[in-house]
Order: C-alpha cells, then structure tokens, then sequence
C-alpha cells in the first residue's frame, strides 16, 4: 500500500509510525470506497424503473446496514485510539532530553524560514522587533553576551543524523506551517506561541521544508532547505558559521 501511495521516503525515526496511520487509513478507505460502489451498482438495477412501476413506501427492514455502520465506527475508533492517538502522544508527550538532542530556533516570516542556533555557549540570545533591519530581519540582539555567538541562516537548516532534534518554533506574522514531508513533521506556527516540535533524522541528505499553510501572496515561495549530515560534518558547519560570525 506504501508503494501505491507513492509515499516520500522515511527519512525520520517515527516516519514508518506515521504511515502506518496513512496505510490502515486508506485500507479503510478503500474497503468503504469498493462497498459503497457495489452497493451503488445493486440499487441502480435491483430498483430500476422497468422492473419497479410504483414506489415502495415501506422503505428497508433489515437492520444490516445499522450493523455494517457500527462497524466502520467501531474501526475507526480502533485506528484512533490504538494507533493515531499513540503516535501523536508521543511527538507532544516525549520530549528527548534538551542535552542529548540538537535545539534550534525556527522562525517562520513572510516568506522565509530562518534558523537560530545557541553557538558554542548553547544559550539563545534575545531577540527584539525594535531591532529588525534589512540585514537583521529576525532582530536578533548581537550585544546580548548569549546573542553574540548565535548562528542564523536563512532558508537553509543543517542538522546532524541521529540526534534528536527539538526545533522552538515561532512565526513574525501570520500563521505558517512548518513541513518537512520526508521527516513527516508538521507544525503550525502561530503568532505569539512558541511551539517545540522533535524529530531524529535517520538518513543524511538534502530534503525540502516547505510552508503548508497559505500565509500570502509569496506562499508558493516559502521553501528550504534541510541538510542531514554526520555529526562530524556538522560540527565543521558550526565551527565555520562561527568563524564566519566572529570575521564579520
Ligand atoms: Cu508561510
């Protein structure tokens, strides 16, 4: 069924979680879609005008269709309760612990994502709205000693294979959503929230982070980019950013 669906590859570690839900969903789906139709068909010629010239006003006796909805409901309360609510419990529940785990800011702006990293002293700066600038556009606060070492990159977020990762997300103006299919992570970003979502990368490579929710006229072009490398790779990112920081 995962194949059928044409599914982007799993490249999370609770990504075959997810799908589980999507294939027992679409089976369901399938099953309902495939008995309606045959029933469809039944009516069509068991009620036909030729063969049935008055109406039946008696309408049906049996009890066998009040059975078969019990039992959809029965199976989706199954789906629900065994499998949806589990997986979702844990992505809001069991949170890794912020040490073993890679925590970065996520902050989502018409029409672009940024990525706050602590730097070598693991603290965030403050940022303030009194001093965004058109080079500063998260107005990130770069004499706040917790401030000075922060990594921020555009569009572009780098991330170690492996490791947890907690992304703080937080949205300048209107609602966004924060998708990475591959990762089967999805979030909105709401005005004036602070939301943390967790995920581990399992595979290294470049994938997509997209908005999934309609934010404006430039939605379309609210893409980034995720990179998963090695834990080594990414620690030569670090130490580049930071060296980059420190020359500016
Ligand atoms: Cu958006």
């Amino acid at each position: 069924m995962l194949e059928l669906l044409g599914m982007p590859q799993q490249a999370s570690a609770h990504a075959a979680q997810i799908d589980q839900v999507i294939v027992l969903l679409h089976w369901l789906m399938a099953v309902l879609f495939v008995g309606w139709g045959i029933f469809f068909v039944y009516t069509l010629i068991r009620f036909r005008a030729s063969a049935n010239p008055t109406a039946d006003y008696a309408g049906v006796k049996s009890h066998t269709s009040s059975y078969l909805e019990v039992a959809v409901a029965g199976i989706e309360a199954i789906i629900l309760l065994a499998f949806a609510i589990p997986a979702w419990a844990v992505r809001v529940n069991e949170f890794p612990p912020e040490n073993g785990a890679t925590v970065v800011h996520v902050i989502a702006k018409q029409f672009e994502w940024h990525t706050v990293y602590p730097g070598p002293d693991g603290r965030f700066g403050r940022r303030d709205a009194s001093l965004i600038t058109s080079t500063n556009a998260i107005g990130l606060d770069r004499d706040d000693p917790s401030g000075a070492d922060d990594i921020h990159t555009i569009n572009q977020m780098s991330l170690p294979v492996d490791t947890p990762v907690i992304a703080y997300l937080s949205t300048m103006d209107v609602i966004h959503s924060f998708g990475i299919t591959s990762m089967r992570v999805k979030q909105d970003a709401v005005p004036g929230m602070e939301i943390p979502v967790w995920w581990e990368p399992t595979v290294t490579g470049d994938f997509e982070i997209n908005c999934s929710q309609l934010c404006g006229l430039g939605h379309y072009r609210m893409r980034g980019f995720l990179t998963i490398m090695s834990q080594g790779d990414f620690q030569s990112f670090l130490s580049e950013e930071g060296a980059r920081l420190a020359a500016d």
